[in-house]
């Protein structure tokens, strides 16, 4: 079974998440999702307007994913890796480059973002002030 891992915080999840999600799915058998927690979002200077139980249920609901666990900080992934057999590591390409050192571990693969959406833009169009 080919296993891939992608992290997030997946706010407000929008079709730009979803497309990650679908896209990541269909480079292996198994999807685990590592979703930010409100404590680790507050170290990325992050606000999320759900908190991590209700992203997580939403994440859980979604048919790309097949398992949900909390990222709590940065330094996790080598370990998430190397515990749960991960084959291949998928973020978008926003980050670029960030997380080469698990090619030590995995194949890391960066994805083309879905462009015109973005949680920051829907809290912005809704008029829900500057919280990022
Ligand atoms: N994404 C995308 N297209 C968008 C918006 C988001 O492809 N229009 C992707 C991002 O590139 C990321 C994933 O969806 O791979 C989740 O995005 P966020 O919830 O914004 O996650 P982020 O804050 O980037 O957290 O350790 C890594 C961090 O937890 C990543």
């Amino acid at each position: 079974m080919k296993k891939v891992i992608t992290y997030g915080t997946f706010d407000l999840l929008h079709v730009g998440h979803i497309n990650l999600l679908r896209r990541a799915k269909e480079l292996g058998d198994y999807l685990l999702v590592c979703i930010s927690t409100d404590e680790f979002n507050a170290i990325k200077n992050k606000k999320a307007y759900y908190s991590f139980e209700d992203r997580k249920k939403i994440l859980e609901a979604v048919r790309y994913v097949d398992e949900v666990i909390p990222e709590n900080t940065w330094e996790q992934k080598i370990k998430d890796v190397q515990d749960n057999d991960i084959d291949v590591f998928v973020m978008g390409h926003d980050w670029e480059g960030k997380f080469d050192f698990l090619k030590d571990y995995c194949e890391v693969v960066y994805l083309p973002r879905t462009e015109g959406i973005s949680t920051t833009k829907i809290k912005e169009d809704l008029g829900l002030g500057e919280q990022k």
